[in-house]
Formats: structure tokens, sequence, C-alpha cells
């Protein structure tokens, strides 16, 4: 049984007031200590509070990465809110509906979107709006730093909400995936022991924060594991390479192991004291797994997880990782390949969905009962939309999506939200957008468009009608033109004979 003030308690308990660094070697030299992180995050609690954060109420948060910004995430929820983290690359147009669908109480930006978002914020009843630069300056900090520490946390319980994490939807409107307490200490927990963190290690972070790669993964793992974080802004190739001499551990997608694998400098030498590199979030071409460990010596530790579910598979530790396979169900996590219709686990070597149970699974989305109803199954079992076969060594691989999401730079994107903008541009009849190969993000995105011919567009017409509504991630690399689109006897679009004929783009 867990106490009331659950996830923070926990987080704390091996390392408040301690003198240990967790923030080490920060980008100005600087470090931070365990003890002053959570005094800074009992601080913005206690001012949260004042400001009339009631628990449960959503804490909107789009800001750059942060030693503050984690201190953020860490004051919500001690302040019994919950934490909606956003990508910095969402416009304002794509924030508005997050705060329409969110109703956040608390709303805190950069201070450049100030004067767009408040306005926005103010009329969806949001109580106050902060600002939090990228060097942790700005009204959030000023009003926290008014406040002394100490502040014991309103009490909470295993299942209360945490976070909120919103992911695509199929249906072009993102779905908030709601997260408890349990769900980020059972699955930060269980890593921690599978992949054996210490208080010796240090992990190199690069990955964003609003995700559940560099949120959860990275931080509640270290955390409670109380070891050290070298801490950066940005991903940047040589800054890693050159912090290998004194970390442990990378955490990154395929893009940053792609990338790394062009440098000078990777080789046995420069990687000799590390003991573990991880990659997720989008699939590893065995390619690369079979490069790196030619270059460095170093099996990568592939795993496979989601924003609904945290981390559901990985390769072990001690046994052996297999290039093209996500590795086993972690401990605590039951994952099933089945049958679509029924659910009924298949044998292995067939291909089916692949469906998780377990403390990690969320318990819905926001304000979504029939989306929810339809992806998690009555005996609990959540619908990944992942197409995966498992090995008779029970390893897994996935091997598609039955969902249509491209997967770019460990960023998802689903076709339909560029669909519905797209269709809506004068000019165009419908469009079809599909993923491509890439070398670097692993899939990239094209818009494939029949015009009606009503009025005269353009590529550029097409790239300056999306480029205020979609993040700059989102956008299409390619547009194709063409006549019509290819129809099965349904009538349904071939996305599969258009990614063939476009696959070399
Ligand atoms: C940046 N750009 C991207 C992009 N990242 N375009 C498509 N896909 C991406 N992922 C755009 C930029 O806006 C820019 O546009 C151009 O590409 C070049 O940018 P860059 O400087 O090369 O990008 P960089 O800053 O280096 O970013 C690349 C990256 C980043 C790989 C480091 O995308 C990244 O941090 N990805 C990690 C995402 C992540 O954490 N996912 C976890 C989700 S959780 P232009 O044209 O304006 O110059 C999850 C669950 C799980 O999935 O299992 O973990
Ligand atoms: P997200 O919604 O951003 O959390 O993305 C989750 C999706 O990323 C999963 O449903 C998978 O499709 C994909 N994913 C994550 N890790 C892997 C992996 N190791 N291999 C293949 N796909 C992955």
């Amino acid at each position: 049984m867990y106490d009331s003030n659950f996830l923070l308690n926990q987080l704390r308990q091996a390392s408040i007031g301690s003198e240990q660094t967790i923030f080490a070697k920060l980008d100005d030299d600087s470090n931070v200590t365990y003890g002053e992180l959570f005094s800074n995050a009992e601080k913005i609690a206690s001012m949260l509070v004042k400001n009339g954060l009631k628990p449960d109420d959503r804490v909107l948060v789009q800001v750059n990465k942060s030693i503050q910004a984690v201190q953020l995430y860490l004051g919500t929820m001690l302040a019994g809110g919950i934490f909606l983290p956003l990508n910095t690359a969402y416009t304002s147009e794509e924030i508005s509906y997050f705060i329409s669908d969110a109703t956040p109480a608390i709303l805190i930006c950069d201070p450049k979107k100030l004067n767009t978002l408040e306005p926005l914020a103010e009329k969806s009843g949001v109580i106050k709006t902060f600002t939090l630069d990228q060097a942790g300056n700005g009204s959030l900090m000023d009003a926290a730093n008014k406040e002394t520490e100490g502040f014991t946390g309103v009490p909470r319980t295993e299942n209360d909400l945490a976070s909120i994490i919103y992911t695509s939807g199929t249906t072009g409107r993102s779905k908030g995936a709601m997260l408890s307490g349990l769900n980020l200490i059972s699955n930060a927990s269980t890593l921690m022991d599978y992949w054996k963190f210490d208080n010796k290690d240090v992990l190199i972070h690069s990955l964003p924060i609003f995700h559940v790669h560099g949120l959860f993964v990275a931080i509640n793992i270290t955390l409670l594991a109380g070891s050290k974080l070298i801490f950066h802004h940005n991903f940047d190739v040589d800054t890693i390479l050159s912090d290998m001499n004194s970390a442990s551990v990378l955490m990154g997608v395929p893009t940053f192991y792609v990338r790394l694998l062009q440098t000078e400098g990777l080789n046995k030498t420069s990687t000799i004291n590390m003991r573990l590199f991880v990659s997720g979030s989008a699939p590893m071409l065995e390619e690369t797994h079979k490069q790196w460990q030619e270059k460095t010596g170093h099996s990568i530790i592939e795993r496979y997880g989601m924003s609904e579910t945290n981390m559901n598979t990985s390769n072990p530790y001690d046994g052996e990782r297999k290039a093209g396979t996500v590795g086993l169900p972690l401990p605590n996590t039951e994952v099933i390949v089945a049958d679509p219709e029924s659910g009924k686990p298949l044998n292995p070597g067939e291909v089916g969905s692949v469906e998780i149970r377990g403390p990690n699974v969320f318990s819905g989305y926001w304000n979504m009962p029939e989306k929810t109803a339809e992806e998690i199954r009555e005996n609990g079992f959540f619908i990944t939309g992942d197409l995966g076969v498992f090995g008779e060594d029970g390893y897994l691989s996935i091997v598609g999506r039955s969902k249509d999401l491209v997967i770019s730079g460990g960023y998802n994107i689903y076709p339909k939200e560029l669909e519905l903008l797209i269709d809506d541009i004068e000019g165009v009849n419908e469009s079809a957008v599909i993923g491509l190969p890439d070398k670097d993000f692993g899939e990239k995105i094209a818009a494939v468009i029949v015009k009606d011919n009503s009025s005269e567009i353009s590529e550029n017409v097409i790239f300056k009608e999306l480029e205020s509504k979609l993040a700059r991630f989102k956008q299409p690399r390619h547009i194709i033109f063409v006549d019509e689109l290819p129809r099965n006897t349904m009538g349904k679009v071939q996305k599969n004979s258009l990614r063939e004929t476009y696959q070399n783009l």
C-alpha cells in the first residue's frame, strides 16, 4: 500500500535535503542538488495552491527545457495538480485546442507567447497565466521565490491523476491520456530495476521533456535511483560525444543513434565509460543496431512504449539484445499479440494486435469515454494500434500499425489531422498524407493532393496555408499533385500503393 502523496513521496524519500547532485555539468557549468530541486518544487507548489489550484486541476505547460520546468513538474504534483506538458513546436492554433479541451486552471508559457496565449487562456477560464523562459526566468519563478520551502504536499492516492499527455488521434483530434501516480511510479521502478540504475549512474539527457520518453522514463528513473543527469537544452552530437567521458547512460530516439554514427569520434574508446544505450519511441533499423555494436562494442537496448502505457517491453539487460525486436514484456506488464476482433491471444509467429495490461496502463482519454471504451477492452487490455509478432523465443517484433500514424524523429504525426487541413484549402479536392522512408528521421511526411481546379494552387500555397496551423515537424516535406488517388473496390484510398510509388523521394 502506498502513502497518500504517493508519487512525490516515493521520488523524494531518498533525496530530500540531500547535497547529492542531480543536474550536473549544466551548460553554464553549474550543478543543482536534489535538496535544491525539491525545495524549489515545494515553493512552486505552495505558490500554485495560493493562486487557487485545487486537486485535479490541470496545469498546462508549454515551455522550453530547463531545470525550473522539471521543478514545475514536481511542484504541480506536490500541489495535487495534473501536469500537462505540450510540445514547444505547437502553434497558437494548436494550443488553443488543448486549452479548450483540458480547461486548465493555470497556464505557463514562454514569455514570447504570453501576448497570444493569455487572451485564449482568459477566455477559457484559466485563473492565472505565468511565464518561464529557457534560462528559468519569468513570472513563475518570481512568484515561487517569494514562498518558503517545506510545503508538505496535497494528499493524493495512487489512482489520482498525476499527468495528462496528449497524443494525436486517428480522427484528427488529439486525445489526452490520463496517467495516475501509480502508472508512472510502477513503470519507473520496474525500469530502474530492469536496466540496473543506481546512484552512481549519470544519464545524458538530450530529449525534450514534454513526452513520456524524456520526462517519465528518463527523469522518474533518475529521481528514484538517486542518479545524476547531464541536462541539455537541445540534441547535439558533439556535446553528447564529449559527455560520454563522464556519463554512463544515454537514452534517445533512433535519430540520435543514426546521427551519432555519422560522427568521427564515435568508437570503442569514446564510449568506454558508458554502460547502457537505450533506444525507443520509433523503430530502430537492424542496420543501425549492428553498426553501433561494431563501432562501439555496445549493444543498444531497444524498448517499446507509448504515451498511454509508458514502457511495455525491453530487450534484456543481461540476456541477448536482438536487433529488430523490442525484446520481452517487462515484469508486471502483460503483453499479448491478439486477434484484433476477439482479443484472443495468438500463437508465436502469428501477426496480430499488440495489447497491454498492467499497472502502467492509463485509465482512459480525457473527456472521451467512447474512445476509451473502443481502445480498452472489458478485460483491461489496451489495444495499442501496433501490429506485432512474438518469436518462439518470447521476443516481440513490431511489424506495422493498424492506426494510420507516421513517426518522424520520435514525434507522432497523424495523417488525418493534415488531411482535414489540406482538404479545407481552396482548390484542393482531396488529399492523402503518407509517411515515406527517411534516413535521418525514420519517416517523413508527404502529401498527395488532387486539385479541384476551382483556383490555381501550388506547393507554396499549401505550405503557406499550413504554416500557422501546424507545428513545423508535422508539415509535409513533399507535396505531390496527382489526377486521382488509388482506391480499392470499396472506395478506400490505397496508402500502401502510394507509399510504394513514392518510396524513393
Ligand atoms: C525537428 N524537425 C523535425 C523533427 N525534429 N521534423 C520532423 N520530425 C522531427 N522529429 C524539423 C525542425 O523543425 C527543422 O525544421 C528541421 O526539422 C531540422 O531540425 P533539426 O535541427 O535537425 O532538428 P533537431 O532539433 O536536431 O531535432 C531532431 C531530434 C528531435 C530528433 C533531436 O526531433 C527530437 O528530440 N526528437 C525526439 C522526440 C521524442 O522525444 N519522442 C518521444 C515521444 S514519447 P526547419 O525545416 O524549419 O529547419 C513516445 C513513447 C515512447 O513516443 O515509446 O518513448
Ligand atoms: P506515442 O503516442 O508518442 O507515445 O508513440 C507511441 C508509438 O510509438 C507506439 O504505439 C509505437 O507505434 C511507437 N514506438 C515506440 N517505441 C517503439 C519501438 N521501439 N519500435 C517501434 N515502434 C515504437
